[in-house]
């Protein structure tokens, strides 16, 4: 296949039309088996638009055993067999379509459609079919905006498929003939294909109830494996504060009686939605803490959250077409991050969010793959979950959240909700939603939904100390050069030399700025404050009100004042991660930082281990600089050696200026070893690991008292900590400390996985001949997506020198992973392959090496049309 052919015809925002056909209802009869499911469908159809009596049902990967309308068998002359789909040539305007057919469950590797979870003897069965994988379940009209009532029956061998689930409430169950048993699940609601859901087999539950403050109960359960359900009870309570929570602050109520969650360890990505079935991967649900980490705790947290939210953004109202993905991930996302804030830390989760959009979102924007947060065509829309439509379209309702305020966004909201509750709608309708509910157009935010990049921020002060005042001039430039203006609130505040706040009193001539946000709603803009005595330093961007890049050359002097005292947590963080940046720089250029901006930089961290109000965890992240996949976003002809040693140079500089206060708060926060995993804990057991990690790069000292870290931990957090420091140091005992920890976890996946993980990002030559040799361990299995996460992509995400090692062996063995598993599931090798999208920004040898890589896995033709779009992307852009 050559660059140009694209396998997939691209599907154009442009083209959308209504659908012809109205399913108004779908009868499903399943009889289950893993090797052969015959499937029974019953679609009620009813003609929309236009008068053509032909009908196109979505089918792949699928045998037709018969297909009737109204009754009657249609003969091979009256319908059409074609690839991905199904012509049936007369339909009447209403029409009962009767297909039967068979698939192959435990044949099924793409993770898509119903498959096979765990072995043939006693794995069960799944489903997920967002985005388009109902037409691998039945022929059907696979698309959002139809919308249909759902009557799913399934039937099974009893014995070996105990539990029967599907999504919506349950309407039946019984005995059949034969040691057969069957049940039926009803879902009131109308709700897309991609939302349909079913599980069957060995299951065990954990149960309890959730009541609304309106007195409606929902039975909670969550589904898992014998070996596997003590592990979810923190599961259990996230979900029954994901109800409160949804309740109380957004005013969402879930109207369906029951709501199932079922783990399993085969699942391309994090969880799914499914409406009354939300499927997950067991990495985000089962947690304790012997066998999870601080981390794992809190992903548990937001994913249960996240799945949970979506019951009103993204099923009650969905998509109408999958342009308009980010309407419900985007959303949704930000309710998560709400929700997650509100329970836990908002300022550390805001420097996570931030740091997971400057390293992953913003890189994303500047390559090959960058998109609009809603693209205007697809090849493969499985390619489009993508940090820009999650992580940037996250940002773009944060930044409407800011403009409408809590009440004005909650009104927002509110109308949204109520007046498309049961719709298939566009970015469009939000928007006019929270318009109306606020008096305001807001049409003009389309275009942070319409136009790819992020734009650059620039700033201009003046100060007049004859009249005290003070103008501040913004100025939006976007990052590809077009003249498109976007509202940008910029949050600011103003500080003085000592480090006092200056209140903000402006000008009447002055744009309007309410709670010290400024809208920078045109290409330029200027405000004055009066009374301001002397030239104050600036803290713009506050809790990163804006997804911009900043574009004035930082002041290392004005960043220290800032580090030790902006009052916004966020840019207090903001204003240190931006004083090592420009360390980094200074390293990068001339072998090491100079001396005024680095005593700056350790006096702001010296004075936050003073201040004892400070939370650990936010101390932990001002002591950590950005990682270098981070640091080499901004750059050009990026040499990832070169990057590392200067990071090394700042992060060593780091621990030698603070081993004493470093040593001191790891010795005082000792008793953070507990199993307690409260957020109080995990922050001090967060610090107390950053310490011991800085304290590695200080000296020898450091890596003995990370073997006794090991020895003494009461945690897995802490256990991996230890044995990270021993890995990356190097040292002797590493070997032997890996080699217990996969003895001790042998029968656990999950936490394998992070044993994987780690030895992947150890950033040592011999790290590659490392990852080839894992590949063949008896617990590596390439048709598992977690192994290949934990193994393959963090080594090609996280572990940049040895990844980019400039004999290309790193490109060259993730390119034959990629192959190797596009035969097996092409979401996954596509993902995989976009390790290689940034390759322009690489120095000419590694551009070259990466270039030809990405070449060779063209020219092997017959790829994925994943895995092709990806490729053709990467090389196409111009
Ligand atoms: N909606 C799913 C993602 C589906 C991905 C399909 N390739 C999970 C989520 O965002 O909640
Ligand atoms: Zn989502």
């Amino acid at each position: 296949m050559s660059v140009d052919s694209a396998a997939k015809p691209l599907t154009r925002l442009a083209d959308y039309r209504p659908p012809a056909w109205r399913v108004e209802a779908i009868e499903l009869e399943f009889d289950l088996d893993a090797l052969v499911t015959t499937v029974d469908a019953r679609l009620r159809l009813a003609r929309e638009h236009g008068d053509a009596a032909e009908l196109r049902l979505d089918g792949e990967a699928l045998e037709l055993l018969h297909l009737d309308i109204d009754g009657r068998r249609l003969g091979p002359n009256e319908y059409t067999l074609a690839p991905g789909g199904l012509v049936i040539h007369q339909v009447p305007p209403r029409a009962v379509v009767s297909t039967r057919s068979r698939i192959r469950p435990a044949a099924n590797s793409a993770l898509e459609g119903v498959y096979l979870s765990g072995s043939l003897e006693d794995g069960f069965l799944l489903s997920q079919c967002e985005a388009e994988g109902f037409r691998r379940v039945t022929w059907c009209l696979d698309r959002p905006d139809v919308l249909s009532r759902y009557t799913v029956t399934l039937r099974a061998d009893r014995a070996r498929f105990p539990v029967l689930l599907a999504g919506g409430n349950p309407d039946g169950r019984g005995m059949l003939d034969g040691g057969r048993h069957w049940a039926r699940f009803v879902d009131p609601t109308p709700k897309p294909s991609y939302l349909f859901a079913l599980a069957a087999g060995h299951l065990e539950c954990l149960e309890d109830t959730f009541v609304a403050e309106d007195g409606h109960t929902v039975r909670l359960a969550i589904w898992a494996e014998h070996a596997e359900i003590a592990r979810c009870a923190h599961a259990m309570a996230c979900l029954k504060a994901a109800f409160a929570w949804d309740e109380r602050r957004f005013g969402r109520r879930y109207d369906l009686d029951v709501f199932h969650v079922v783990a399993t360890h085969d699942f391309a990505m994090g969880a799914m939605e499914n409406t009354g079935l939300n499927i997950f991967n067991s990495k985000y649900l089962l947690a304790t803490p012997d066998q999870a980490t601080d981390e794992d705790y809190r992903h548990v947290l937001a994913v249960v959250g996240h799945e949970y939210f979506h019951h009103w953004s993204g099923n009650r109202v969905t998509c109408r077409d999958w342009f308009q993905l980010s309407l419900k991930e985007g959303l949704t996302v930000y309710r998560e991050q709400e929700f997650e804030s509100d329970l836990a830390s908002r300022t550390l989760r805001r420097i996570e969010d931030v740091r997971t959009l400057w390293r992953v979102q913003f890189g994303e924007d500047a390559g090959p793959l960058a998109h609009p947060v809603r693209p205007e065509q697809y090849a493969e829309i499985n390619n489009f979950y993508t940090a820009t439509v999650y992580d940037k379209g996250a940002e773009i309702v944060r930044m409407l959240a800011t403009l409408l305020g809590r009440d004005g966004f909650r009104r927002g909201l509110d109308l949204y909700f109520a007046r498309h509750d049961g719709q298939a709608v566009t970015i469009e309708d939000f928007l006019a939603a929270l318009g109306d509910a606020n008096d305001r157009d807001l049409s003009s935010w389309l275009a942070w939904y319409r136009h790819a990049g992020t734009p650059v921020l620039e700033v201009e002060g003046h100060h007049d100390a004859a009249t005290r005042r003070f103008s501040l001039t913004l100025r939006q430039r976007a990052a590809k050069g077009d003249a498109v203006v976007r509202p940008v609130p910029v949050a600011v505040a103003l500080f003085a030399g000592d480090g006092g706040r200056i209140a903000m009193r402006e000008g009447e001539d002055a744009a309007p700025c309410r709670d010290g946000v400024l809208l920078l709603d045109a290409a330029e803009r200027t405000w004055t404050f009066h009374g301001v005595d002397a030239p104050p330093v600036v803290s713009l961007l506050r809790g990163f009100s804006a997804p911009v890049r900043l574009a004035d050359a930082a002041d290392g002097t004005a960043l220290a004042l800032l580090a030790r005292h902006e009052d916004d947590g966020f840019n207090r963080w903001f204003a240190g991660d931006a004083l090592s940046r420009l360390l980094f720089a200074q390293a990068l250029a001339h072998g090491r930082p100079d001396a005024a901006p680095f005593e700056g930089w350790i006096g702001a961290l010296r004075a936050a281990f003073a201040d004892a109000s400070l939370d650990p965890a936010i101390l932990a992240e001002m002591l950590t600089p950005a990682d270098e996949g981070s640091l080499a976003e901004p750059l050009t002809e990026v040499d990832p050696d070169a990057v590392r040693r200067a990071r090394e140079r700042i992060e060593g500089g780091l621990a030698a200026a603070l081993a004493p206060s470093l040593m001191e708060r790891y010795e005082a926060l000792a008793s953070a070893t507990e199993a307690d995993m409260s957020p109080v804990a995990q922050a001090r057991r967060r610090l107390r690991n950053r310490c011991l990690a800085l304290l590695c790069c200080a000296d020898d000292a450091g890596v003995a008292r990370a073997s006794r870290h090991y020895d003494e931990a009461r945690t897995l957090t802490d256990r991996l900590a230890a044995m990270t420091c021993l890995a990356q140091a190097g040292d002797a005992r590493a070997e032997q400390v890996l080699a217990a920890f996969a003895e001790r976890h042998a029968a656990d996946p999950l936490v394998l996985d992070k044993w994987f993980a780690l030895q992947a990002t150890i950033p040592r030559p011999g790290t590659l001949e490392r990852v080839v040799a894992l590949t063949l361990h008896p617990a590596f299995r390439w048709e598992n997506p977690n192994k290949v996460y934990a193994l393959l992509l963090a080594f090609a995400q996280r572990n940049p020198s040895v990844f980019h090692r400039p004999d290309g062996a790193g490109y060259r063995f993730i390119g034959d992973a990629v192959l190797r598993l596009d035969a097996i599931t092409p979401q996954v090798a596509a993902r995989l392959a976009t390790a290689f999208g940034a390759w322009r920004r690489y120095e000419p040898l590694r551009r070259a090496l990466m270039r030809a890589e990405l070449f060779r896995l063209d020219a092997r033709g017959g790829l994925s049309d994943n895995l092709a779009d990806i490729v053709r992307r990467s090389l196409d852009a111009s």
